[in-house]
């Protein structure tokens, strides 16, 4: 049984896989770790897309980031894969509209871990509003995103307002988020913020998480 899902964890909520992090220099591992020192509230592990591990590689990076993430009691969540988040022991699944069906995932990981959905339209938070079992929604991209090949239309400030209006769950934004146009994000009433960039490419994580944390702290 992983850890409850409290609306709190979504306000600096980084997300990560090997293809993100560009500065070879540094390992996925040590750009975690800092990102945990400085105050992020949820680690979603999302390896995808052209630079990404597979196989065992794959799971020993999960582990890793597993046991920080227990270390400096944050939740370890895990993008799409099912089989992955169990072997883990996750305390979170994350999925998309595209991947298996939201409620198989609610099914197959019972009350072992929290489920969070992507919407990115009025009619897909309708659907989720009436599932048992969701915790939390990502809309976007807010903002243009490079992290996403096959990212959905941008949804702007605006959309965003919208579907925060409409959802009975808490929602983090996601998409395109900087250090400065993050201001802007409060008064749409989400509950904070995801970023795979702004944290996987700062040049001062510590400054970075900060901004994230200030800009959400009730
Ligand atoms: N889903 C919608 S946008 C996106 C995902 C995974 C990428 C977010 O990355 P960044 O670098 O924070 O824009
Ligand atoms: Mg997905």
């Amino acid at each position: 049984m992983g850890m409850k899902f409290e609306p709190d964890m979504l306000r600096a909520y980084f997300i990560a896989g090997t293809q993100d992090i560009k500065d070879k220099s540094k390992t996925l591992q040590e750009v975690a770790k800092q990102a945990m020192e400085a105050g992020i509230t949820a680690f979603q592990y999302r390896e995808k897309g052209p630079g990404s591990l597979s196989g065992s590689a794959r799971d020993e990076m999960a582990a890793d980031l597993r046991e920080m993430c227990s270390d400096y009691e944050i939740p370890f969540i895990v993008d799409d894969d099912v089989d992955l988040a169990i072997k883990t022991n996750a305390d979170g699944i994350h999925v998309g509209q595209k991947d298996e069906r939201v409620t198989k995932v609610i099914e197959q990981v019972g009350t072992k871990m929290f489920v969070g959905l992507s919407c990115d339209t009025k009619e897909q938070i309708d659907i989720a509003n009436h599932i048992d079992g969701i915790s939390y929604l990502g809309s976007g991209p807010v903002f243009p995103t490079g992290s996403k090949a096959d990212a959905d239309p941008v949804i702007g400030v605006d959309g965003l307002a919208k579907l925060v209006k409409v959802s009975q769950l808490p929602v983090v934004a996601i998409g395109g988020i900087t250090e400065k146009n993050i201001v802007e994000l409060p008064k749409t009433g989400v509950t904070g913020v995801s970023v795979i960039s702004m944290i996987a490419q700062s040049d001062d994580i510590f400054r970075t998480v900060k901004v994230m944390n200030d800009t959400f702290r009730v």
